[in-house]
């Protein structure tokens, strides 16, 4: 019995030595989204498969189509509300969002739930409620014990009572409204948790990259940045398209023999749209795999994303992403106050005293800015206050420091011990105001 996916590169493989193939053979092929192949002489067929839909860019200029880039929520709308909680997921539906993200863990108990660390700290108030559970790992906590726990207060007290959701519970919620990407966490961490997922992809129905969300995004896709568990998963559940995670610029960057050979157990990879040019997107395609690119944040780099030829926009902000796409305005709240730079690697330590990362804020206009109820995000949510009764001068810059130091009439400083940008790959810093989010600012390091 042959591999699905085996077959699937044999074609591709086919394809791109029968230099001029029918296009109609594959044209009115199955709608076998996971395993779309994507060579040059495959285009109306990658076109039909993969996600897309064809969005009217400019109507009144005459018609002109192309196909927009399905958009994942990573961990729901996460910049708007408590990442994968059920209203951050709401909101990513709210948003347009194609396809909604979410972290598969293991209980003590043997229950799925959806969250990202390992640990409860970052995204509970698992330390007050369990004070001596200390490192307080997922997977030392049952389902009823981590169902006591509030997993929305840490972002904002309005969602205080948000609850950890199970995986039975995400996918009931979605109801197959949009698609679901699940993420198999380590099973070095969480002993059998392929074989659960599998089990639960069984119950749901969810065992072929056949299926359609009612919005028309492929159902299914699963995700992890372990090769074993995807290979095992793979193994148990063969038609289920899965996504190679791993390293994200890795694949994109490797060899021919690289991808032919992930191609032969995985039918996406990652790319980092910061680091990737068309042309290695173009090529991954052409080994059959689906191009994802890794979580784009600023209009900038969303629009670099689409541009590079990424089957999937990535994203923490779905809303960003379809104004973007669709032509209109990514940033509706963005004032007169921007975020001019991110020093996030300076001179020295990464945290001193009078210095060290901060965030540039400027000022586009002529008048002062009251910095009031404003605040800035790090990719991980960490938040820093500008200052309280902070004053932006016309035309000026304010800095945000994240370490300690005395506040001056153009600095505040937020007294962390640890820095909190990124000195590697893509990082995003994101400016609030009480409205929402005013700008995005998404750097190379
Ligand atoms: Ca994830
Ligand atoms: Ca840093």
């Amino acid at each position: 019995m042959s591999h699905p996916r085996k077959r699937r590169i044999q074609r591709v493989l086919a394809l791109s030595t029968a230099a001029l193939l029918s296009v109609s053979l594959f044209g009115c092929a199955s709608n076998d989204v996971g395993h779309g192949g994507a060579g040059a002489a495959d285009q109306r067929r990658f076109s039909a498969l993969t996600v897309g839909h064809d969005v009217t860019e400019d109507v009144s200029a005459g018609k002109k189509k192309s196909k927009a880039p399905v958009v994942w929520a990573h961990r729901g709308a996460s910049k708007i509300a408590p990442e994968e909680t059920r209203a951050a997921y709401e909101q990513a539906l709210k948003d347009g969002a194609d396809v909604l993200e979410g972290d598969v863990a293991q209980t003590k108990d043997g229950v799925l739930i959806i969250i990202h660390d390992d640990t409860l700290s970052r995204t509970t108030n698992v330390e007050e409620v369990f004070p001596d559970r200390s490192p307080w790992n997922v997977r030392d906590f049952t389902l009823a014990e981590i169902k006591q726990l509030d997993a929305g207060s840490w972002w904002d007290d309005s969602y205080a009572g948000e609850k950890i959701l199970t995986l039975r519970e995400w996918i009931a919620f979605d109801n197959g409204r949009a698609g679901l990407a699940p993420e198999l966490k380590r099973p070095e961490v969480y002993p059998g948790i392929v074989e659960n997922f599998a089990r639960e992809m069984r119950h749901w129905g969810y065992t072929s990259g056949n299926l359609k969300a009612k919005n028309g995004a492929p159902m299914i896709w699963v995700q992890s940045f372990s090769e074993q568990a995807l290979k095992d998963f793979g193994a148990l559940l063969p038609d289920v398209p899965v996504f190679a995670l791993v390293s994200g610029y890795t694949y994109i960057n490797g060899t021919d023999e690289v991808l032919a050979d992930v191609a032969t157990w995985a039918d996406a990879i990652a790319g980092n749209p910061a680091l990737s040019r068309a042309s290695q997107v173009s090529r991954a395609k052409a080994f059959g795999l689906t191009v994802i690119g890794e979580v784009e944040d600023s209009p900038e780099l969303i629009e670099a994303t689409v541009n590079q030829g990424y089957d999937v926009v990535f994203t923490d902000v779905p809303d960003v992403a379809k104004a973007q796409l669709s032509g209109k305005n990514p940033l509706p709240h963005r004032g007169a106050v921007v975020i001019d730079t991110v020093l996030y690697d300076p001179a020295g330590d990464d945290i001193a005293a009078e210095g060290g990362e901060y965030v540039a804020l400027r000022n586009t206009s002529n008048r002062a800015v009251d910095l009031s109820g404003y605040t800035v995000r790090d990719f991980s949510n960490n938040v820093l206050s500008v200052g309280n009764g902070a004053v932006i001068e016309p035309g000026s810059r304010y800095f945000i420091y994240v370490g300690p130091g005395t506040d001056r009439a153009d600095a505040h400083f937020n007294g962390r011990t640890a820095g909190v940008f990124n000195n590697t790959v893509t990082d995003h810093a994101f400016l609030y105001n009480g409205k929402g989010i005013v700008d995005i600012y998404s750097y190379i390091a």
